[in-house]
């Protein structure tokens, strides 16, 4: 930690006043040093100070048009280039309107940094304009929060939630800072800055290198292993050592989240559709980078006699269920090492080819029969079939980002990223509205991508005005609206429990063209009623290289069966 010298000092001007730096111009130097090159904000009076900083260190400015999805934003953004996100709203209102998005990242364990405003320190609790106990709002949703009491730490308190939002399972962070805290001028010298890479450690842990020689043993007595890859094989870079370790020790590979796409979907060891049958049959289950939460059914899905945990948290190995071995650290650098240790185990990889077998035998079968349902002709459009067509539709350069309820669930049996961190969804806080803020963060992180969107009705609307900031920064991407005319997800449930007519009841949506909403902002939109005209209408979304809506009305009686079962519950 060093303190900065005064700009372009030179003999002539040594004696020369130290240009005076506010605090919002220490909060942006902070940020360059994290490595942040862009902001994603709505202004207030609270947070100017910052944009002039920002502006100082060449850092984007990405203003939108509501704050849930800056957050959004900078959640999708951080989960797209590694690099911890950043959303900067103003107090009150600004910071309350953020908390799903921060809620969302909390719960995906994405890094973000959320700054919000305050009213100045010389009127605390006064009744300042837009006043609210934001860090007392935001502590349970962040693995830190807290206000910044001075112009001088401005930057030190950046680079303190940068090591919060990376201790452990990574995370949201939270800093208010008061407008005079912000506004003051200070002299540069004055200033705690720290300076880049020299104020956190390295988080690739391996962990203990006793139990990573313990699971390369249990792998080479196992016969039939599995290995379920989650959201922190992404979030660690860890693909390639993921890969390498199924690969080596030829252990059938399931993934879930921003796992999906770790291996490409005609990779011999990449499985979808068997997943249950796997956890039934295996008797070594490995759980990598994904907690026991409802999607494991608590732990209750891993039927094996032996099942181990792989986590960058420690609370999160052994909670929910027993496990028979847990190793906390760099998810990707856990593998590689149990890889390593395995080296000589070639003899028990081998023989698992026909447990390798067995498996691929059953997904064949699934997949055949679950075909005619895809290729479905009907009209109204059955949601498989528009599911079928967007996962022929994306290529290799495609972002496929989901927000929505039955639909979604639909995309999610059917769609196959072809690579890693092409496969957005909100996580396991089911959000809905993340997408607008995700797909714009996406294209502007990585343009040279084409990001398609495919949004519920219901979710579409909570957030899609933003898609003009899209249009604004000249970030394209292909919202594709699965419209049933209802929160169908919830319906399902509402009319098993209740009956047609009273199952109806506050989920009905009205039928809207959303198409037109397109034109209105200028960009390009469509409505699809034929199933045959999916595809014509994708490729002119794609040619037309703007923002574009494609409005696909959908049969709202066909329900995803794990809907039907209403599995999210169990
Ligand atoms: C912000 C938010 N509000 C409410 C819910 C509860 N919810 C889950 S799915 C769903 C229905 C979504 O409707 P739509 O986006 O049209 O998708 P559909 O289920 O109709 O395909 C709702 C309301 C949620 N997950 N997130
Ligand atoms: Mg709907």
């Amino acid at each position: 930690m060093t303190t900065i010298a005064a700009p372009n000092q030179s003999s002539a001007d040594a004696a020369a006043p130290e240009k005076k730096l506010t605090g919002g111009h220490l909060v942006a130097k902070a940020l360059k040093n994290e490595g942040i090159d862009t902001i994603f904000t709505l202004c207030g009076g609270h947070i100017i100070d910052i944009y002039d900083g920002c502006l100082d260190e060449g850092i984007k400015i990405v203003d939108v048009r509501h704050e849930q999805v800056a957050a959004h934003a900078a959640d999708g953004y951080a989960r797209i280039t590694g690099t911890m996100g950043c959303a900067v709203v103003t107090a009150g209102p600004g910071t309350t309107n953020a908390i799903t998005g921060v809620a969302n990242a909390f719960r995906a364990e994405s890094p973000m940094l959320l700054i919000g405003g305050q009213a100045a320190l010389s009127q605390h609790r006064m009744g300042g304009l837009q006043d609210l106990p934001h860090v007392d709002i935001l502590r349970p949703i962040t693995k830190f929060a807290t206000s910044v009491p001075t112009t001088e730490r401005a930057a030190d308190f950046v680079a303190m939630a940068a090591r919060e939002a990376y201790n452990g399972a990574f995370g949201p962070v939270y800093l208010e800072i008061p407008r005079d805290v912000l506004d003051r001028g200070i002299d540069p010298s004055a200033a705690v800055i720290p300076q880049p890479g020299r104020y956190r450690a390295s988080t690739r842990s391996v962990g203990d290198p006793n139990d990573v020689q313990r699971l390369a043993d249990i792998l080479e007595r196992a016969q039939r292993p599995v290995v379920l890859l989650g959201q922190q094989v992404w979030t660690c870079r860890g693909t390639d050592a993921a890969r390498e370790f199924v690969e080596r020790l030829n252990v059938p590979a399931y993934m879930n989240g921003a796992g999906r796409g770790t291996l490409p979907p005609d990779h011999p060891l990449n499985f979808q559709l068997t997943r249950r049958d796997a956890f039934e049959a295996a008797d070594v289950i490995i759980v990598v980078g994904t907690p026991f939460d409802f999607r494991l059914r608590y732990g209750k899905s891993l039927k094996a006699p032996t099942v181990v945990q792989i986590d960058m948290s420690y609370a999160t190995i052994g909670r929910n269920r027993d496990i028979d071995l847990g190793l906390v650290g760099d998810v990707g650098v856990i593998l590689a090492a149990v890889t390593q240790a395995s080296s000589a185990n070639g003899g028990a990889a081998k023989a698992r080819n026909a447990w390798v077998a067995q498996l691929r035998e059953k997904e064949n079968v699934a997949a055949q029969a679950r075909l005619p349902k895809l290729l479905n002709d009907a009209t109204p459009i059955h949601p498989y079939r528009l599911a079928y067509e967007i996962d022929r539709f994306l290529t290799d350069n495609s972002i496929f980002v989901g927000d929505g309820g039955d639909v979604v669930t639909f995309a999610g049996n059917v769609v196959r990223p072809k690579a890693p961190g092409l496969w957005m969804d909100p996580g396991p806080l089911g959000t809905l509205g993340v997408g607008t803020g995700f797909a714009m963060a996406a294209k502007l992180a990585q343009p040279q991508r084409e990001v398609v969107a495919l949004f519920g009705d219901g979710s579409f609307a909570m957030t899609g005005f933003d898609m003009q900031t899209a249009v604004r920064f000249g970030t394209p991407y292909i919202a594709i609206v699965g419209n049933n005319s209802y929160m169908n997800q919830i319906r399902c449930g509402q009319i098993q429990k209740y009956g047609k007519e009273r199952g109806d009841v506050g989920n009905y949506l009205g039928d809207v063209d959303f198409e037109k909403f397109a034109h209105m902002l200028g960009f390009y939109g469509e409505a699809v009623r034929d199933p045959k005209e999916i595809r014509p209408a994708l490729e002119r979304a794609r040619e037309a290289g703007t923002c574009a809506v494609i409005n696909v009305w959908l049969d709202p009686d066909a329900y995803a069966p794990g809907t039907e079962n209403q599995t999210m519950y169990k």
